[in-house]
């Protein structure tokens, strides 16, 4: 099984399905990408996934979209438990993946994942704002309701967890007011060892991605 990826530094939906095989240590080759770069054109001109990264391939069979290659990652890799066992939970975890995977336009239109530079004193719109803010509910509503012990949003890791990733990393770029339960649970996605290898990735590439860099004084990260 192969994931095409693109920049560690920048690419979101790349990060979700490569977080879910490195935590897991599934046996899927990486190939990653520079964004827009014609190396990644050509390779994605083969194939029907359109123009869009990540994509998995297995064999003859093409998954594209980051939510369905982590649905397919779970079916074929149960052991994994890529969802709550719960029924409720299940459906819960299932609910507030898609919303992430369908929302927070806002947020992710003026805050785009930069791992290599923090931008201080950089202001979101009302509306994105209020991105923040359903972001730090669904964890709320997650943790309280179905974390148990556990320290993700339903306990234990799952594809919603992968599916919120991201935003923690668009929090390291940008200042937010998280209350104290969203900066832990944002502790917990950032001293994760798999999260941890993805920013140190990041951090060493160069590769620049001229419409992800805000125009906002920015100041560069070092350090994981
Ligand atoms: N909904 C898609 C979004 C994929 C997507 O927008 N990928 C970006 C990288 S993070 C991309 O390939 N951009 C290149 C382009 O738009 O040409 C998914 O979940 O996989």
């Amino acid at each position: 099984m192969k994931l095409i990826i693109g920049d560690y530094n920048y690419s979101t939906w790349s990060m979700r399905p490569w977080l879910y095989v490195h935590k897991h240590g599934l046996p899927v080759e990486v190939k990653r990408y520079d964004l827009f770069s014609e190396d990644l054109r050509q390779v994605l001109l083969e194939r029907f996934s359109n123009d869009k990264v990540p994509v998995l391939l297995d064999g003859a069979t093409e998954v594209w979209d980051s939510l369905a290659i982590l649905e397919y990652l779970g079916e074929r890799f149960p052991d994994s438990k890529p969802w709550p066992e719960d029924t409720e939970a299940r459906a819960v975890a299932r609910s507030v993946s898609a919303e992430m995977h369908s929302s927070f336009g806002a947020l992710r239109n003026e805050a785009p994942m930069n791992l290599r530079r923090q931008f201080p004193g950089y202001r979101l719109s009302e509306e994105a704002i209020a991105d923040v803010g359903r972001v730090q509910a669904v964890w709320r509503y997650c943790r309280e309701g179905f974390a148990n012990d556990g320290p993700w949003l339903f306990g234990e890791f799952t594809i919603a967890d992968v599916m919120y990733a991201p935003v923690v990393m668009r929090f390291r770029s940008i200042p937010v007011n998280l209350d104290d339960d969203a900066a832990g649970y944002c502790s917990t996605v950032e001293s994760d060892p798999s999260v941890r290898e993805w920013i140190r990735r990041g951090l060493e590439e160069t590769h620049r991605v001229d419409e992800d860099e805000l125009d906002w004084p920015s100041k560069p990260v070092t350090e994981i």
